[in-house]
């Protein structure tokens, strides 16, 4: 009989290779020592530190699952979750910064690129050398992509592109944008193009005063008739299958990622009710705080559990989307009422910046809408149940 671990409740460790453990452990190690330190500040000063991605390209953790000849390390997707896991333990804007350099930026350059764009953008991005960010959103197409405006119109030697992307992490501070537009010559189908920072009429300012993700920068990407070179094209793929397989990654990563924001609440939650003491006892010692406690560990270790699941499953190259929609919706919603009851535990406290259980419970705020609003995840796998589509 095992004795029961209230911080690994089914021996999710265990179920790890001795790889997997190695880049969590290392991924922890920077997310406590390096990350963490800063965070209060940098949230509370609406700051972040392009340093970050320097910091974590020098530990294999950009792009961790491409081959080394561009700077991956060959890990699993479950060892992506992992990471993803740690860093946001500290704060989801940290993990966004990451996910989206390795999700959205290098996994589609890497999966639809030419040669000469991996060489050219990918060693640079695992480096955290070069800052990437990927635009898909527009001010007038959020949970439907395909109702974008963008338009590419061929050129003699390239392509113009004219349009506007908004609330894109990493944009005002990037140096590759990933850009999805229709393009006329491809009979309106949407194509994904690379764009470089300084090009002619590429504009990316910065959206202020967010009271959710602060460290994690964001803003619009202002395309005004930016001439690219046909090289711009990622020539792989066409359609939205190619911007939503790269969501399938990032959504998968952030099923993890919410999971470790949950825990960092409910350690936080256990902790304080512990130390605190009304009427004469620990908070901890009342039922009403002990069920919270309860319904945190069930949603965090049958979450963990589903994700390494679908990590396996993503490893064997045997996975449906819809899959990604169960535990993108299903842990970042169970992340986001755990964070907001943990704020209610530490009552009066749960309000300062110092206990930070309300600025994970402000992130995932965003976390629930971004890449895939909750609701819009339910309506894929309704699609799926039903066979109607209801959007
Ligand atoms: P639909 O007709 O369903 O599909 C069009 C084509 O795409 C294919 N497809 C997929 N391929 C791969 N993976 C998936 N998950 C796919 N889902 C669909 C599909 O097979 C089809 O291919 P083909 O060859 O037949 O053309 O498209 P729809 O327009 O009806 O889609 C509806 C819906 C709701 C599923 C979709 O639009 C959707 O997912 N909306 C949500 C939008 C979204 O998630 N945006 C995220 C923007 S990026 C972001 O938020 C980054 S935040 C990052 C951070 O900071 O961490
Ligand atoms: P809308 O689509 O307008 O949705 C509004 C509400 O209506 C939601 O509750 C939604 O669930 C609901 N709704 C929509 N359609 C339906 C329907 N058919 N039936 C029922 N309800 C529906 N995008 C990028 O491309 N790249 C990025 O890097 C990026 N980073 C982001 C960072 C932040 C901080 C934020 C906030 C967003 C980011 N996004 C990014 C955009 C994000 O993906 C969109 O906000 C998200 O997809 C939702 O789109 P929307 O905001 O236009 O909301």
């Amino acid at each position: 009989m095992q004795k029961f671990d209230w911080s690994d409740a089914f021996l999710l460790d265990g179920q790890l290779s001795d790889e997997e453990r190695m880049i969590r452990d290392v991924a922890r190690a920077y997310a406590q020592d390096r990350l963490a330190p800063r965070v209060i500040d940098a949230f509370a000063g609406e700051q972040t530190d392009p340093e970050i991605f320097r910091e974590m390209g020098a530990l294999g953790l950009l792009g961790p699952t491409l081959p080394e000849a561009y700077g991956g390390v060959e890990a699993s997707y479950v060892a992506y979750g992992l990471i993803a896991r740690e860093v946001e333990r500290i704060d989801s804007g940290y993990r966004s910064m990451m996910s989206v350099q390795s999700s959205l930026v290098m996994y589609p350059i890497h999966a639809f690129g030419s040669q000469e764009q991996k060489e050219r953008y990918l060693p640079a991005l695992a480096r955290g050398e070069s800052i990437g960010c990927f635009g898909l959103t527009e001010p007038d197409a959020g949970s439907d992509p395909g109702g974008m405006r963008t338009r590419a119109i061929k050129t003699d030697d390239g392509y113009r592109l004219s349009g506007a992307k908004t609330w894109i992490s990493n944009a005002p501070i990037a140096d590759v944008f990933v850009v999805w537009a229709r393009s006329e010559a491809h009979d309106g189908a949407i194509r994904g193009f690379v764009l470089d920072k300084g090009m002619a009429g590429l504009s990316a300012p910065k959206i202020d005063g967010k009271l959710s993700l602060r460290t994690s920068i964001t803003g619009m990407i202002v395309m005004d008739d930016v001439e690219v070179p046909e090289t711009a094209i990622l020539p792989e793929v066409s359609g939205l299958k190619g911007p939503f397989s790269c969501l399938n990654r990032a959504r998968y990563g952030i099923s993890w990622g919410a999971l470790g924001a949950a825990e960092y609440c409910f350690h936080a939650a256990r902790q304080y009710g512990l130390d605190r003491h009304q009427f004469g006892r620990p908070l901890a010692a009342t039922q009403l705080y002990q069920k919270k406690l309860a319904d945190m560990e069930s949603e965090i270790a049958l979450g963990l559990q589903a994700s390494l699941r679908v990590g396996r499953l993503i490893d064997e190259g045997d996975f449906a989307p819809e899959m990604i929609s169960i535990v993108k919706r299903n842990n970042v919603g169970k992340a986001l009422d755990i964070a907001r009851a943990a704020r209610d535990m530490h009552g009066g406290n749960g309000i300062s910046g110092e206990y930070q259980v309300m600025r994970h419970a402000m992130n995932l705020e965003t976390v629930n809408t971004y890449e895939g609003t909750h609701d819009v995840h339910a309506l894929i796998l309704g699609r799926a149940i039903t066979g109607i589509a209801a959007f």
